[in-house]
């Protein structure tokens, strides 16, 4: 008899195993379903004190005691990648501008917001975020067959100097001061075209972040990543900067343009992530 009841006990945990895996099967976390999804980065320039940036408006005074505000704010974002918690990185159109670069402009911003939008990226649970600042030689080396369409798109939006000299990384142009600003400025950081054959500085950053809560990307949940640039680095961040007659119209890699841009590389937080369904 014993046998029997071994055999039935048997029986109803398989037929239990079967019917909750058959539930698993509905699931939308079943993990064998490998379709890949979408995320969103949301860039948000902002001063952290201050809140949002409106062109031609919000006014800041820097650590140097100099007010200042922005009549253009762009800056050219590539080379994003994903890291998983295995430490695994997805990276996204690599080194192909084409598909995997983007312009953050200001004036393009929807409630203060300017928005990425990343297809076909794998099934995963992420953890870090990581992106470059400007365009990578390696990218910018493959020459302009390389790069048509993106580099159409930059010299529309003013981000392109001569095919020669490359990409505007960032251009921040308005107004500054000393009581008012009302004193015209223009920085814009670009590489000199192929550093290595000019033997000028790299301008191009990578930056990677920590996300506060994991975005988890299946096919039915596409996470928003929602970062915050503090503007406030420019002037008033590690290299605490003052304009003048000397860098107030400056183009290129210059020294002055090198420390704006190691200051701007320290400007990225993410603020929080938000898992919502597609
Ligand atoms: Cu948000």
């Amino acid at each position: 008899m014993k046998i029997y009841k071994f055999l039935s006990l048997f029986f109803i945990a398989f037929t239990l195993l079967a019917v909750s895996s058959c539930q698993n099967n509905d699931d939308d976390d079943n993990p064998q379903d490998t379709t890949p999804g979408n995320l969103q980065i949301k860039f948000e320039n902002g001063f952290n004190n201050l809140g949002g940036i409106v062109l031609n408006q919000t006014t800041q005074t820097s650590s140097s005691g100099q007010k200042h505000q922005f009549s253009t704010l762009k800056y050219v974002v590539s080379n994003i990648s994903l890291i998983d918690e295995n430490g695994k990185e997805f990276k996204y159109n690599e080194n192909n501008p084409d598909k995997g670069a983007f312009i953050i402009d200001q004036a393009d911003a929807v409630a203060g917001i300017v928005y990425v939008n990343l297809t076909g990226v794998p099934k995963n649970n992420y953890k870090k975020v990581k992106f470059g600042l400007g365009i990578s030689q390696n990218a910018y080396l493959l020459g302009l067959d390389g790069q048509a369409e993106f580099w159409n798109k930059a010299k529309a939006k003013g981000m392109s100097w001569s095919w020669a000299a490359g990409y505007v990384f960032v251009k921040l142009e308005g107004k500054y001061g000393a009581t008012a600003a009302d004193k015209e400025f223009m920085n814009h950081t670009g590489n000199m075209g192929n550093v290595t054959a000019n033997n000028t500085p790299d301008l191009y950053r990578e930056i990677t972040l920590d996300l506060p809560t994991t975005a988890r990307v299946t096919n039915k949940i596409r996470p928003s990543i929602h970062i915050l640039a503090d503007l406030n680095q420019y002037l008033s961040g590690n290299t605490a900067l003052t304009l003048n007659t000397n860098n107030d119209m400056m183009m290129g890699s210059s020294p002055h343009l090198v420390s704006v841009t190691n200051n701007l590389t320290k400007m990225f937080t993410v603020n929080h992530v938000h898992n919502d369904e597609d």
